[in-house]
């Protein structure tokens, strides 16, 4: 009865794609293009995919007129290194679970990852063609990606992960989230399929409503992104700080498709208001247009709260910035240096691999030079600049890539193994799956979780098997961090509480200046030293607000 129900659920997702899909040459259907990678080895054991979602672009580009001809998945630009990066550590962290013999030593693990271009109608398509399979004949996720796939890892922001959650979570298929931090995603009942490696937002919320209490702040402006990221989060963060008297003078929102308009009224409400502390909950992509506009603007002698998807962003912590901003105070996630990282980031060429159109795309824009023979787009950016102007219209670069150029000469984003936090994230989903599905495999008959004590069999169980040993599993990662999900899925909080000080070299340093956990009755935050912080006034001393 299921497995009906399945098959005819799939059957109408299989007609919605084809609706949805671009009618490629030969008459088959061909969903998102060529920004995908997927890889396994040849090997004589039983092959299982593991699914990841990550924002390798960041935006889609909206159509112009979307009803006056046939839909088609929206193009993507921007390209963007982190999101890149996070998706080779998830198959670094593959290739890992391969190479070692206790864990899974009978099967070899697959990827399969769709660029989310961070929209969600990119992330429904890819959760669909997970679930169908590309091709309609073979709507069946026992054979969507050429072997059967077993988990998604992702989808990256919460508002994509809530959309493809939604969907997955019907097939109770798991979804392990490395980003989606808001507090609806732990509620069982709406995502019941969806686990994560980042702890619930909740907790941070708390924490720099705990953070502005702390330094007796009581006047400030809040900016939140429009998405369930900021909006959430910054509801939770008010609830918090009302109990303790403390005011806001302003609360902005960042709009989600590029608004000069939209961005301008937000500059003028932080000129206009005497509020010196704001506090931003977005992501690094969204928040890096108004941070253009605050540097234009010279909007100086602030004090800005992150949060932590752009505490530690190099694309907010750039030096043009760096007088603006610095000073800044905000949350990270546990960092981790994952071993053999850095070599296998730089094991990357397009000569590797003259299909990998990604690989051609990064190359492109790392070097800022052509691949030859290749079409493959440029780094366009369609949106107008901080004078109004268009940039980047399809820029044309004069200059051919030759494939000598060396990665290890450029700094970038990419290759920066530094402050991986994220990138850890995505390490631990990848181990959280191999280990669920090493004691699925390690299951002994007669003493399994199943009706009858009987256990799962690895060359054919179901999505809600592995479910279980999900929720129940427990590892100590290569750093000794004990990982253990709890029953909403979640993980244990903990985060460094960071500043960002100015280098002799005039580079920012991120200083950690305290942490905050979450405890058994409560939870604790503790500031070092108050001295070792670095503020942002004429006279360096702490910011008052009132
Ligand atoms: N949670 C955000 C997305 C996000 C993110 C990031 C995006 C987080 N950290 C770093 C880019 C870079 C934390 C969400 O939407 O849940």
């Amino acid at each position: 009865m299921a497995s009906l129900k399945l098959c005819l659920l799939l059957g109408l997702f299989a007609f919605f794609l084809r609706m949805l899909a671009i009618q490629g040459a030969e008459g088959t259907c061909r969903l998102l293009g060529k920004f995908d990678l997927h890889g396994y080895v040849e090997s004589e054991n039983r092959t299982l995919i593991i699914g990841g979602m990550f924002p390798i672009h960041f935006r889609s580009i909206p159509e112009k007129e979307p009803t006056s001809s046939e839909p088609v998945s929206p193009k993507c630009e921007g390209f963007n290194f982190r999101g890149f990066r996070w998706a080779k550590a998830m198959i670094h962290a593959i290739h890992e679970v391969n190479n070692r013999l206790d864990i899974l030593p009978n099967i070899t693990l697959g990827y399969h990852i769709y660029d989310t271009c961070f929209t969600t109608s990119r992330t429904v398509e890819a959760t669909l063609a997970y679930l169908t399979g590309q091709n309609e004949t073979m709507p069946n996720i026992r054979c969507s990606a050429g072997a059967p796939l077993i988990a998604v890892i992702g989808a990256g922001g919460s508002t994509l992960t809530i959309a493809s959650s939604r969907i997955l979570g019907l097939y109770y298929f798991p979804e392990v989230g490395y980003a989606s931090s808001c507090s609806v995603l732990s509620d069982k009942y709406q995502f019941p399929s969806f686990l994560r490696t980042i702890p619930n937002d909740d907790h941070q919320s708390l924490a720099m409503a705990e953070l502005v209490r702390h330094f007796g702040w009581v006047w400030i402006g809040t900016i939140a992104a429009d998405d369930d990221y900021g909006k959430y989060g910054i509801k939770y963060f008010k609830q918090n700080v009302e109990k303790y008297g403390i005011c806001i003078a302003f609360s902005e929102t960042i709009p989600k498709i590029y608004s000069r308009e939209k961005i301008l009224a937000i500059v003028d409400a932080i000129k206009e208001s005497t509020a010196n502390i704001i506090v931003v909950y977005s992501s690094d992509i969204d928040l890096s247009p108004l941070m253009e506009e605050i540097a234009h603007s010279n909007i100086t002698g602030k004090t800005w709260i992150a949060s932590e998807a752009w505490v530690t962003s190099a694309l907010i912590a750039k030096p043009e910035y760096f007088p603006f901003l610095r000073g800044t105070i905000g949350f990270g996630i546990r960092r981790g240096d994952i071993p053999g990282l850095k070599d296998f980031l730089l094991d990357v060429h397009p000569d590797n691999d003259a299909s990998d159109d990604l690989t051609i795309e990064f190359w492109q824009t790392a070097f800022n030079c052509t691949w030859p023979n290749s079409s493959v787009p440029y780094n366009t950016d369609f949106r107008t600049n901080v004078s109004g102007q268009e940039r980047g219209v399809n820029p044309v670069f004069h200059q051919l890539c030759t494939g000598k150029e060396k990665l290890e000469d450029i700094k970038n984003t990419y290759l920066d193994v530094s402050e991986l936090r994220i990138t850890y994230n995505v390490y631990k989903a990848v181990f959280t799956v191999a280990h669920a599905l090493n004691n699925l495999d390690t299951c002994v008959e007669g003493n399994g979780p199943f009706p009858k004590k009987s256990c799962a069999i690895i060359d054919d169980f179901e999505p809600w098997q592995l479910m279980y040993y999900l929720k129940n599993v427990k590892f100590t990662t290569f750093d000794n961090e004990l990982i253990k999900i709890d029953d909403n899925g979640d993980v244990y909080a903990s985060y460094d509480i960071i500043n960002w000080q100015l280098k002799e070299t005039g580079e920012i340093s991120f200083v950690k200046i305290g942490i905050y956990n979450d405890t058994k009755d409560g939870h604790e935050m503790k500031i070092y030293n108050n001295d070792s912080i670095f503020w942002n006034t004429p006279t360096l001393k702490p910011p008052r607000s009132v």
